[in-house]
């Protein structure tokens, strides 16, 4: 995508209502920024060439100001940099606040992936929106600091443990999956705030569809388990939300997992240390053990692993999902 004609010199193409109004003030302070750092250094020169110290040369005193120059470097600048705040600040205000009939998403960032929850309960590890439309992010995390960043967009918003925190955007042109003639590349998602080891893994892709499109696509994703054998959609679900990052289904107990590997551990008995206990104690692999790994992960630690398994609250995966986790894990070999 190298020519694209809404590239600007500094920024991908501009995809959102916003992105003109932001390249357009950028691209000013740079270039007012180029012009007076090319003249301030030209004057300079000149200066020190004109005006070099010289054999025989007697000191003038100080010479008195001069009104009409002070007033000129006074007031033209003045009327610059409130030019640049005016614009900034204006839109920075319509940027804060999304129209009442906006589309709500919640994005929920934790270390080191995204995820996104619809309106019908769908969810989903990559964000998908429609095109022409307000689409407002209510965000949070459920850990550490993150930043929600898509560049194609121009909006960057923290995500704060705790509190809430909210963006929105309105896409200006859909991306396809190649179906579409001239269909864009999925958008970039960056976390943009340091956080942790995995952090410059922590991306996500943008799909912008036309309304219909992505209608059908939020009621697939809202029914991904129907229709499928319970085995086969656990492990969409192990994928969808994440457990691949620290769980082998391969044997692979190495440190590149955080998790013990889950494959042939069904009805196998292991040895984990139960809260507030100090002595291990022996649990089998069974549907209970499963759901209580998820729901509550420290409530029993396996023995030699840290507590770091993040929580699963019925928001971040449903009760229909465990049960289809667990006929998978069942199945693994
Ligand atoms: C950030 C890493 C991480 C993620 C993500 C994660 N787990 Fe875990 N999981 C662990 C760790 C570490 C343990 C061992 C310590 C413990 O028992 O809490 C564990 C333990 C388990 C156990 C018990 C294993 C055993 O052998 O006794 C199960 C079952 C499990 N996880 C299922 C899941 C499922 C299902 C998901 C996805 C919904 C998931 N985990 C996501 C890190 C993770
Ligand atoms: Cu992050």
């Amino acid at each position: 995508m190298l020519a694209d004609a809404s590239s600007s010199m500094f920024f991908p193409p501009e995809r959102s209502t916003f992105a003109g109004d932001v390249d357009r003030l950028f691209d000013f302070i740079y270039y007012l920024s180029a012009f007076f750092f090319v003249a301030i250094v030209a004057v300079m020169v000149y200066f020190v060439l004109r005006y070099h110290r010289r054999k025989g040369h007697v000191e003038t005193p100080s010479a008195s100001h001069n009104e009409v120059l002070e007033i000129t470097w006074s007031v033209i600048p003045s009327i610059l940099v409130g030019f640049i705040f005016f614009y900034g600040f204006t839109k920075y205000l319509d940027m804060r606040e999304a129209p009442e009939n906006a589309y709500e998403i919640q994005v929920i960032a934790k270390q080191w992936s995204w995820q996104f929850i619809y309106p019908n309960g769908a969810d989903s590890d990559e964000l998908h929106i429609p095109v022409g439309q307000p689409v407002r992010f209510v965000l949070q995390s459920s850990d550490v600091l993150h930043s929600f960043y898509v560049p194609a967009f121009r909006i960057k918003m923290d995500c704060v443990p705790q509190r809430y925190t909210s963006t929105w955007v309105i896409a200006n042109e859909t991306t396809g999956e190649g179906i579409e003639k001239d269909a864009h590349e999925p958008y970039d998602l960056f976390c943009a705030e340091y956080c942790g080891k995995d952090h410059s893994r922590m991306l996500a892709k943008v799909y912008v569809h036309e309304q219909s499109d992505f209608d059908l696509w939020l009621e697939g994703a809202a029914n991904y388990l129907e229709g499928i054998p319970p085995e086969e959609g656990g492990e969409k679900a192990f994928k969808k939300k994440g457990c691949t990052q620290c769980h082998s289904v391969e044997g692979d107990n190495s440190a590149k997992y955080a998790g013990p590997a889950l494959n042939g551990q069904w009805g196998t008995e292991r040895n984990v240390i139960p809260r507030g206990a100090s002595s291990p104690e022996a649990v089998v692999m069974d549907e209970n053990y499963i759901r209580e790994s998820v729901r509550e992960p420290n409530a029993k630690v396996v023995v030699g692993r840290k507590p770091v398994m993040p929580v699963f609250t019925p928001q971040l995966l449903k009760d229909n999902e465990i049960n289809a986790i667990i006929a998978y894990l069942k199945s693994l070999k």
